[in-house]
């Protein structure tokens, strides 16, 4: 009876099944050169082959109420692979309730005759028809490196890892990182450093990598390309979202490559807290860089004192491109911290015409000298009784100009000290009555939209992104117009208006 209580307890156990497929994939690196890689796909179930190949492998996040993760692999590699978690507790058991099979320890010969062996962990053969499972139990908060326990020095450089998160199982958001500490989930970014040496990719894909083929063995490699979170750097790629101005930011930092690497933030000294997921006991504060050797992670936090596109390089040997791409590369990326410019004068709306303040202003200053890569208006404390009569633009300094609403919000019921949030990523137009909280813009075609100067001629754009590449640093100007001389009464924005500018890189 106590044993069968004992099993049913252990299959209700909280925990994260996860479906990974070691697949491959061709990489195309900026230098136009195709490089096959080994990466994990992320299925809905064993053998749907619903995801896709990526290098990293997919994030597995393990929620705060969860304790246990099961990762379920599928190997359509032609050798033999696995999974770990360094520093996470494996099962004894599986969830079946069978012994976690022994290390495969698979051996070979290599060319000086010695017998060597090539798994962490027990193996999953190629080609698997029935389901591989890893179970770790009793997960540790933190960051974590997974990857390949078979062949790992092959199978790693190949791609297959990637970052592995638990959240801290106390606390009701969810967003705790350590004891102590929680972050907003917005302000975590995993950072995966990692390398190719595109000849060892070259050898394997011709059947010529191992004993007796062009490259013997990992011993020599030397890495021709460097990256983070699977991207080299180009000029191309967006900036990593990271928060705003004075958010607390983690940065966990992962290094699935076999060499060390030094990150480096800018000009801004970071607080490190954290190595391989276990909390340091004393914080070290003003790190100028962090040292990440081979297969460690790291975590850091850092408060922004000012927007913008805050860069975060190697200074060790990844600080390069291939020698093709212009002036840097590699081992680069850029977090963007937004930040918030706001007028807080009210603008009296008249029953007919321009308000009280057209344009109403906010001037973003010339040390925010970066282009922006997303936009966010908060109008607050709008009154009006008929907010159907009311056309708002917004018109970035370089004079690309928004519809942020326009008769919108009926004619019927009358809008008090409602504030309004305009975001491209909500799906939701401007409600009927006017509603506190966030919408997209919305402009309904009834009647004209039309602004007198100075505000520009039409047409007007319908999206913020609209805006994406204007310079943050100029005026910034809101124009509002009740449209409708027929009465309705007049209205007031009470509190202002707040603009967030988020840099691209
Ligand atoms: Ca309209
Ligand atoms: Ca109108
Ligand atoms: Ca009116």
């Amino acid at each position: 009876m106590g044993g069968f209580c004992l099993s049913l307890a252990s299959k209700l156990e909280a925990q994260l099944t996860v479906y990974l497929r070691a697949d491959t994939a061709i990489q195309t690196m900026p230098d136009g050169r195709q490089v096959l890689m080994w990466g994990y796909a992320k299925d809905s179930s064993f053998g749907a082959h619903d995801g896709t190949v990526s290098v990293p492998g997919p994030l597995i996040t393990v929620p705060h109420t969860f304790t246990k993760l099961t990762i379920v692999l599928e190997n359509n590699l032609a050798e033999a692979t696995s999974i770990v978690i360094p520093n996470q507790h494996t099962a004894s058991v599986l969830d079946n309730g069978t012994p976690v099979p022994p290390t495969t320890h698979t051996r070979f010969t290599d060319s000086q005759n010695r017998s060597r062996a090539t798994s962490f962990t027990f193996d999953t053969p190629p080609g698997n028809t029935t389901p591989v499972t890893y179970v770790w139990d009793n997960l540790t908060p933190g960051t974590y490196l997974y990857h390949s326990g078979s062949h790992a020095a092959l199978q790693t450089q190949m791609g297959l890892y990637g970052a592995m998160i638990k959240r801290l199982p106390s606390g009701t958001t969810g967003n705790g990182v350590y004891p102590g500490l929680v972050v907003k989930a917005g302000n975590q970014v995993p950072l995966v450093f990692s390398e190719i040496d595109a000849e060892v990719h070259d050898a394997v894909q011709a059947g010529q990598y191992g004993p007796g083929g062009t490259i013997t063995s990992m011993q020599h490699s030397t890495p021709d390309y460097f990256l983070i979170n699977g991207q080299c750097y180009t000029g191309a790629q967006p900036a990593i979202q990271a928060g705003a101005l004075g958010d607390t930011i983690l940065l966990r930092m992962i290094n699935a490559s076999a060499n060390q690497h030094v990150p480096v933030l800018g000009q801004q000294s970071m607080t490190v807290i954290a190595e391989d997921g276990r909390p340091y006991a004393d914080r070290r504060t003003g790190q100028y860089s962090v040292f990440l050797p081979a297969m460690k992670t790291c975590d850091a936090l850092f408060v922004p004192l000012l927007g913008g596109a805050y860069p975060i390089y190697d200074r060790a040997t990844g600080f390069t491109s291939h020698g093709t791409t212009g002036p840097v590369g590699g081992m680069l990326a850029y977090l963007a911290i937004g930040q918030n410019f706001t007028a807080t004068a009210p603008a009296n709306i008249p029953e007919s015409g321009q308000a009280s303040r057209y344009g109403y202003n906010i001037t973003v200053p010339a040390t925010f000298d970066w282009k922006v890569a997303k936009v966010r208006v908060i109008l607050y404390k709008l009154s009006h009784p008929r907010p159907a009569d009311l056309d708002i633009l917004l018109v970035s300094p370089d004079g690309t100009a928004v519809m942020l609403m326009s008769d919108a919000g009926g004619t019927a019921q009358p809008a008090n000290l409602v504030s309004l949030t305009f975001d491209d990523s909500v799906s939701v137009s401007v409600p009927t009555p006017l509603g506190t909280g966030a919408w997209k813009p919305t402009d309904i075609n009834t009647g004209p939209d039309t602004f007198p100067a100075p505000a520009p001629a039409g047409p007007y754009a319908a999206t913020l992104s609209a805006f994406n590449g204007s310079p943050a640093a100029g005026t910034w100007s809101l124009y509002i117009v009740d449209d409708d001389p027929t009465g309705g009464g007049t209205g007031r924005l009470n509190a202002g208006w707040q603009l967030f500018l988020t840099p691209a890189p």
